[in-house]
């Protein structure tokens, strides 16, 4: 007899077993061997499942609760470790089946060079597409050490495809001198804060497509040590949950988002893929309408 999976751990907390009339699908990209740090985020999408069985259902935010919402969990992506190229045509090719399939894409990281193709994809079906991008780090090199495919590339490689001033970045307060002069004058860019420039910027972006990526390092290390490039100086879980709120109450439509570098093996805790999963949770309820 077929057990449910649905408080398991072994997938998203509630999530269905009906692909077809599920109107996200969650998918884990357990990549990690772009980083210039510390790796271990390929245990990232794992952790996150177990975590989300310590989640109620139900969002006193929002007032829904996600037994009411159908989204499927595929599991993770099986990718060739170690060969960054192909594991972002796999990562591609998968999006670009959800897409086809009028799915909303929910990733989980896995390092932040996994967004990249997801964004190809989406920019390929919304030509009109806005990226949320919050982050401690700019993500705006062209290349880490020589190599263009990096976890410190991707933001840049999206603003060089669609253009600059369709990416809004918030919470930076990490990167190079060039990446910082670079942002002043090609992107949205909000950094150090995100909550209150975000309520900022979202009229600007009206009822456009956007995607939204989270590094989980915008948050400051005491609230989500376990990533691989920690960084001092970070917001709270109370202010990263405000700005997806105002992201969900706002006018844009949510096409698609990802939770990226949780590392868990540095964090004994818990404490990042507990936080990293409630904001899945969030977002579900406040993005997939
Ligand atoms: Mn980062």
């Amino acid at each position: 007899m077929k057990i449910d999976q649905a408080y398991s751990g072994n997938v998203f907390i509630c999530s269905s077993e009906d692909y077809e009339n599920s109107k996200a699908v969650i998918y884990g990209m357990p990549m990690d061997y772009t980083v210039s740090f510390r790796p271990g985020s390929r245990f990232g999408p794992a952790h996150i499942r177990q975590a989300s069985v310590g989640l109620e259902e139900y969002s006193p935010y929002l007032d829904r609760s996600i037994v009411d919402l159908k989204y499927f969990d595929a599991g993770d992506l099986l990718l060739p470790f170690g060969n960054a190229s192909r594991s972002l045509d796999i990562i591609r090719e998968y999006v670009e089946g959800l897409l086809t399939d009028g799915k909303i894409p929910v990733g989980l990281g896995g390092e932040h060079l996994v967004t990249w193709p997801v964004l190809e994809a989406m920019y390929k079906k919304y030509p009109d597409l806005a990226i949320i991008h919050i982050d401690a780090h700019a993500d705006l090199r062209e290349h880490y050490e020589g190599e263009p495919l990096s976890h410190s590339t991707p933001i840049r490689k999206a603003a060089e495809l669609m253009g600059g001033k369709n990416i809004y970045q918030f919470g930076i307060r990490s990167g190079s001198r060039e990446e910082f002069a670079y942002a002043r004058e090609n992107i949205n860019f909000y950094p150090f804060e995100v909550a209150a420039p975000m309520k900022e910027a979202l009229p600007s972006m009206g009822s456009r497509p956007v995607y939204v990526t989270i590094d989980i390092d915008v948050l400051d290390p005491s609230a989500a040590p376990g990533t691989g490039t920690a960084e001092a100086g970070g917001i709270t879980s109370k202010e990263l949950l405000e700005a997806v709120h105002a992201i969900a109450r706002s006018s844009v439509n949510v096409v698609g988002f990802d939770v990226v570098e949780v590392a868990p093996i540095y964090d004994p805790t818990q404490q990042t893929p507990i936080v990293a999963s409630k904001l899945i949770r969030e977002m579900l309820l406040g993005f997939v309408k």
